[in-house]
C-alpha cells in the first residue's frame, strides 16, 4: 500500500450557506423585521464570544451571484459545538425566511509533505497550533470551494509515491507562499465527512488576488493535473451595520 500523509486536524469547521426568501421577507410588518435582525444580531455577537477567547472562530460574509445570499463559516473544537450553533440559527426568527442553498463539514488540516522530522509534538508548536486553531481574519473578501484530487487512469494522486507527492506540493507551496501577505487560504479536510476532500476558504483584502492564486495554480501539476473543484462562492465581509443595511427592505 502506498503512504498516506500524515495530517494534523484542528478545529472542526462547517461552512453554511442560505439564500434569502425576500418575498416572505418583504411581507412581514417592519417591527417584526427589525425585532428578526436584532435577533440575529445578537446571535452573531454570542458566537463572536469564542473567537474572543479563541475556543472557535467564524466569518460572514455575503454572497454574490445566486448561489447564496450569505455565508456563516463557524470553527469549533467538537462536531457537537457546530451541530448547537447550526440548530440554534435555525431555530432563530430570520430562518424562517432562509433557504438553506450548501453547506460543508470540514476540519482545519495541515498535512506533513513539507513538514521537517522534528521530535517534539506538533500540536504543542504555537506556529502549528495558531494553523489549525485560527482566528479567521475579517478581511473584504472570502472565496470557497471544494476540491478533490483526482483518481482517474494514470491522473491517479493516490497511487503516486511519497516523493513524488511531496515534490509536487513543495511546488504548490511555492506558489502559494507568493501570495504571502494578500491570501490567507485555510484548508480544510473533508475526506469521510462531506462530498469533496477538501475545502477551501481564502481571504483577501482584493478579490481579484482570488483569480490570480487559482489561476496560477492551475498551471503548476499538482492542479493542473490532479485538481478536481467543484463550486465557487465568493462575497463580502458583513458586520452588524452592514447586516442591517443589507435586510432593510
Ligand atoms: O501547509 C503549508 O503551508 C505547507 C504547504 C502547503 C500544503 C501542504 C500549502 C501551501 N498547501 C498545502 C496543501 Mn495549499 N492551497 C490549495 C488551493 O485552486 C487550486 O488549484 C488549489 C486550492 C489554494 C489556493 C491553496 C493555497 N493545499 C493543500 C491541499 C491538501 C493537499 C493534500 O493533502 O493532498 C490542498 C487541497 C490545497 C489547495 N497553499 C499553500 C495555498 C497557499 C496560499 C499556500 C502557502 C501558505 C503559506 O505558506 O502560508
Amino acid at each position: 500500500m502506498n503512504e498516506a500523509a500524515i495530517t494534523l486536524d484542528g478545529w472542526y469547521c462547517l461552512h453554511d450557506f442560505r439564500a434569502i426568501d425576500w418575498t416572505s421577507w418583504k411581507l412581514v410588518s417592519q417591527e417584526e423585521r427589525t425585532n428578526a435582525v436584532d435577533e440575529f444580531v445578537q446571535y452573531l455577537e454570542k458566537i463572536n464570544e469564542s473567537h474572543v477567547a479563541k475556543t472557535g472562530s467564524h466569518a460572514f460574509y455575503s454572497i454574490i451571484g445566486q448561489k447564496a445570499d450569505f455565508m456563516l463559516m463557524i470553527l469549533r473544537e467538537t462536531p457537537e459545538e457546530l451541530q448547537e450553533l447550526e440548530a440554534e440559527f435555525n431555530k432563530l426568527a430570520i430562518a424562517d425566511f432562509t433557504v438553506p442553498t450548501y453547506s460543508y463539514v470540514s476540519v482545519v488540516e495541515l498535512s506533513n509533505y513539507l513538514a521537517k522530522g522534528s521530535d517534539e509534538d506538533p500540536y504543542q508548536n504555537p506556529h502549528i497550533r495558531a494553523r489549525l486553531y485560527p482566528e479567521l481574519p475579517r478581511t473584504k473578501y472570502v472565496c470557497f470551494y471544494p476540491m478533490d484530487k483526482r483518481r482517474e487512469g494514470n491522473d491517479n494522486w493516490y497511487m503516486l509515491d511519497m516523493e513524488e507527492r511531496r515534490k509536487l506540493m513543495h511546488s504548490h507551496g511555492l506558489i502559494g507562499r507568493s501570495y504571502a501577505g494578500k491570501i490567507k487560504q485555510i484548508i480544510t479536510g473533508s475526506v469521510g465527512l462531506d462530498d469533496h476532500e477538501w475545502g477551501v476558504t481564502l481571504f483577501s483584502e482584493d478579490m481579484l488576488q482570488f483569480k490570480k492564486i487559482v489561476y496560477e495554480m492551475r498551471f503548476d501539476e499538482v492542479s493542473a493535473r490532479y485538481g478536481e473543484f467543484g463550486e465557487f462562492l465568493v462575497g463580502n465581509l458583513l458586520d452588524n451595520d452592514k447586516l442591517a443595511n443589507f435586510l432593510t427592505v
